[in-house]
C-alpha cells in the first residue's frame, strides 16, 4: 500500500479561504484530493436542464436551447433557456415571501404575502412566449457585445398566476400612472447590495392586459428557482427582460421606469434605422416593446440526412409579439420561391403557433429549408439579418436548416 500524503498546512489555509470556512478534518485531507465543495457546479444537474443545452456564461448563468430541442408546443423546463443578469437568490422561503406595491402613482401602497395573493385573486393560466431581446445576437456585423445567443433564447411555457390588472385595481392606480417597474431578489454581480442587476418594467397599458400575470406556477408546478421561484412577472410577447423573476416589489410610476437596464442602450434600438456600426445618441434610442415576427423549424434538426422518395414532414413554431401570425411559408431554393405551410391558431393570445409542411425534393443533393412567418400587419421575417443596432437586439431573420437527400 502506498503511503498516504496529507496536504501541507499552507495549502490547507488557502483551501479554507476559498471555502470561506475551516476544513475541520483538514489534517487528514489526502494530498491531491479535489474537495467537492470547490468543484465546478454542474449547471445541467443544478437547473435540471438537458445536456444538449449550451452554457454561454457561468457568472451569471446563461444557458441557451437549440431549435430541435424546443420542438414541444409547450416548452418543458429542461429545454427552456436561462438568462440571468445577476446572482440567483438563495434560501427562498415561500411561506414568508411577500410582494409590495408602491410608487408615485399608487393609491394605497400595500404588501401581499404570496399566500394572500394566491387566495385573494382568481388564477389564470396562459401559454406565453418569452424571447430574450438579444436572441440571434450572434449574427450581427459588426458584432454586438453581450451573450452571443443563436436561436435558442425563446420559450413558450404555461404560466399560472394572478392577473396584474386585478392587483392594480385592488391597490388603486392614479390617473397619472404611466409605467410599472419591478424590483427583484437577485443581487448584483459586484456584490454591492445597493445595486440592482436589473429592474425593468412596462407601460401601464401592458400591465393591464389580460395575460400579464404575477405567476407562481410554470407548466403546472412550482416555478423552477432559476426561472423566478416563487413569484414571477410575465409579460408575453415583449422582450423577456420585462418578465422579472423573483419579484419583491412593483412600483407604479408617474414616469417611464428608470431602474437598472431601462436607460442608455439597454433593451433599446435606434428609433430610426442606422448604418451598421453607427454611434447612436441616447435620445435617438427607443425602448423595445412588442417583439417582431419570427419562426423556428424544430423538426428535423439542421444537418438531417434523408432518403429520396419520401416527403419530409417539417414542423415548428411561429410568433409575432402581440400580433398573431397569419401566414407561414417555406422555401427550398434559397428564397427564390415560397410555398405555404399549414399554420395553427394560437391556444391563447401571445402563445406561439405551430406550423407544418410536407416537402418533396426533386432529386438527391444538398438543400436548405427556410421558413418565413408573416404577422397580421403584413410584416414578414427578413431573409437576412435585419436593421443593425448597437446591442444586437431583434434579429428575426428566417430560420434555416440544411438537409441532404441521398
Ligand atoms: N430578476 C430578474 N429578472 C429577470 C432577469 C434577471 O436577470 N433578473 N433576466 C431577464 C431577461 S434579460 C430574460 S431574457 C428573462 C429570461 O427568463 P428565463 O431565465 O426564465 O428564461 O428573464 C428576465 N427577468
Ligand atoms: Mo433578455
Amino acid at each position: 500500500m502506498k503511503r498516504r500524503h496529507f496536504v501541507k498546512k499552507g495549502t490547507l489555509i488557502s483551501l479554507s479561504a476559498l471555502l470561506g470556512t475551516d476544513i475541520v478534518f483538514g489534517t487528514t485531507l489526502p494530498e491531491g484530493y479535489e474537495l467537492l465543495g470547490l468543484q465546478d457546479p454542474d449547471p445541467f444537474k443544478m437547473f435540471e436542464k438537458d445536456r444538449e443545452m449550451e452554457v454561454l456564461n457561468d457568472k451569471p448563468w446563461n444557458i441557451e436551447s437549440k431549435a430541435h430541442l424546443i420542438d414541444d408546443a409547450v416548452t418543458p423546463n429542461k429545454y427552456m433557456f436561462v438568462r440571468n443578469n445577476g446572482i440567483i437568490p438563495e434560501n427562498i422561503d415561500e411561506e414568508t415571501w411577500s410582494v409590495s406595491f408602491d410608487g408615485e402613482s399608487v393609491v394605497n401602497a400595500k404588501t401581499y404575502t404570496l399566500r394572500e395573493l394566491k387566495s385573494k385573486f382568481r388564477h389564470y393560466t396562459y401559454q406565453l412566449v418569452l424571447e430574450c431581446g438579444g436572441n440571434g445576437r450572434n449574427e450581427f456585423d459588426p458584432p454586438a457585445k453581450g451573450n452571443q445567443w443563436k436561436v435558442g433564447a425563446v420559450s413558450c411555457a404555461r404560466w399560472t398566476g394572478v392577473r396584474m390588472k386585478d392587483i392594480l385595481e385592488d391597490v388603486g392606480v392614479k390617473d397619472n400612472a404611466v409605467y410599472i417597474g419591478y424590483h427583484s431578489a437577485d443581487t448584483h454581480l459586484s456584490g454591492d447590495p445597493d445595486k440592482e442587476p436589473i429592474s425593468r418594467g412596462m407601460p401601464i397599458q401592458k400591465a393591464y392586459q389580460e395575460e400579464t400575470l404575477l405567476a407562481f406556477k410554470m407548466n403546472g408546478e412550482d416555478i423552477p428557482l432559476v426561472h423566478g421561484f416563487p413569484l414571477r412577472l410575465i409579460a408575453g410577447g415583449w422582450p423577456a427582460s420585462v418578465s422579472g423573476k423573483w419579484i419583491r416589489r412593483i412600483s407604479i410610476r408617474d414616469k417611464v421606469h428608470d431602474g437598472a437596464k431601462m436607460t442608455g442602450d439597454a433593451y433599446r434600438v435606434p428609433c430610426r434605422p442606422v448604418e451598421p456600426g453607427a454611434k447612436v445618441r441616447e435620445e435617438d434610442m427607443c425602448i423595445i416593446e412588442s417583439m417582431p415576427v419570427k419562426s423556428l423549424i424544430t423538426y428535423p434538426r439542421s444537418g438531417a440526412i434523408l432518403e429520396q422518395g419520401r416527403p419530409l414532414q417539417i414542423r415548428g413554431h411561429a410568433w409575432a409579439g402581440e400580433l398573431e401570425v397569419v401566414d407561414m411559408e417555406y422555401s427550398i431554393d434559397f428564397g427564390a420561391t415560397w410555398k405555404k405551410a399549414k399554420l395553427q391558431k394560437p391556444v391563447n393570445r401571445l402563445a406561439w403557433q405551430q406550423f407544418s409542411a410536407s416537402i418533396d425534393f426533386p432529386k438527391t443533393g444538398y438543400y436548405e429549408v427556410w421558413a418565413k412567418a408573416t404577422d397580421a400587419l403584413g410584416q414578414s421575417q427578413p431573409m437576412v439579418v435585419p436593421g443593425w443596432n448597437p446591442k444586437g437586439y431583434l434579429n428575426n431573420a428566417c430560420h434555416r436548416i440544411a438537409v441532404k437527400i441521398v
